[in-house]
């Protein structure tokens, strides 16, 4: 590629510098007031109220296998608005900018409301859960995620009686996300959906920590799902609005392919996907296969909500 090479002291700092990059530094730079930072603006970016973390471990959620090592879980992503490349998304995301980040809740709710992330997850008793985590590609991991029940902001927005069903929607930002570009063809931004009874169930978790500490970007910072009997794809990451509605919404991959995909995704071993079984686990890092388990092993929790036949 030929390159027109302008003097070193000509070069703006937008240049030699990644744009995006660039930006946030001058928002960080703005944010701190003063010039003579940017050592200190260069560093890491701060993460959401690091202050929360450690939160307390919930002991009544417990695994049938070891915890997959750190490493791995942040280190092998589906994240398509980055890369599709697993082992890339973290580096690709480490700009990634979750503050400032609102939170929206509206559609048919008597307390609409939109938070900022700081006030959300201090809203709120943070508790760490050790979950089972099951892609539909047939990987999985078991995981320490932070989080809160999703039942408690649902309380507190209050969904009028015509409310069935909750909508997500992941940031869309082109400029931190080259896959949104490079993947023209997915229809973004991410938007996945919940049946509200679903959302209630006690294991179904708004996720903002990971192994003791605040989501980094790779993993949906700063704020994701966590419903552990569905299939990953649902786990929809770095949510900015979140929608009650009466109608069923329509899902990413259910939408895109709905032979493949199912509406509720949940986890079940005796439902191949097309091309693939679903029998069995492949864990994460060591590639050991284990029997996949009915609704990834949480049926005594969910069993109620089903008649057997959502996939
Ligand atoms: N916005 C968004 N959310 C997403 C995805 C994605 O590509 N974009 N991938 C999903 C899929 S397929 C999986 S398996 C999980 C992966 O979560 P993890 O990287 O934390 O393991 O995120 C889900 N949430
Ligand atoms: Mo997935």
């Amino acid at each position: 590629m030929l390159i027109k090479k302008p003097q070193g002291w000509e070069i703006p700092e937008r240049e030699a510098t990644d744009e995006s990059v660039y930006l946030r530094r001058r928002q960080i730079i703005q944010g701190l007031g003063f010039l003579g930072m940017e050592a200190l603006a260069s560093q890491a970016l701060a993460a959401v109220a690091p202050d929360l973390y450690p939160a307390e471990r919930n002991p009544k959620y417990t695994l049938d296998r070891p915890l997959t090592p750190e490493a791995d879980a942040t280190g092998y992503n589906n994240y398509y608005e980055f890369t599709l490349d697993k082992a890339r998304v973290k580096d690709v995301a480490r700009g990634f900018n979750s503050e400032p980040w609102k939170v929206q809740v509206k559609g048919l709710v008597n307390n609409p409301k939109t938070y900022d992330i700081d006030d959300l997850v201090r809203k709120f008793p943070l508790e760490e859960r050790l979950y089972r985590f099951r892609c539909v590609e047939t990987w999985a991991m078991a995981v320490p995620w932070t989080g809160f029940p999703i039942s408690h902001l649902i309380k507190e927005v209050d969904p009028k009686p015509e409310a069935k069903f909750m909508r997500m929607v992941t940031v869309n930002r082109p400029a931190e996300m080259p896959g949104i570009e490079s993947q023209p063809h997915y229809p973004w931004p991410y938007f996945e959906a919940l049946e509200i009874k679903e959302a209630m169930n006690e294991m179904a978790l708004f996720v903002t920590g990971i192994y003791g500490k605040p989501l980094p970007p790779q993993n949906g910072a700063p704020i994701r799902l966590i419903t552990p009997w569905k299939y990953g794809l649902k786990s929809i990451k770095s949510i900015v609005e979140i929608e009650f509605t009466s109608k069923r919404p329509r899902t990413l991959w259910n939408d895109i392919g709905g032979a493949e995909y199912g509406w509720y995704s949940n986890v079940n071993p005796k439902r191949p996907h097309p091309r693939w079984s679903q029998a069995q686990d492949r864990i994460i890092p060591n590639g050991e296969l284990r029997p996949t388990l009915m609704y990834n092993g949480y049926e005594e929790f969910v069993r109620s909500m089903y008649s057997g036949r959502e996939f």
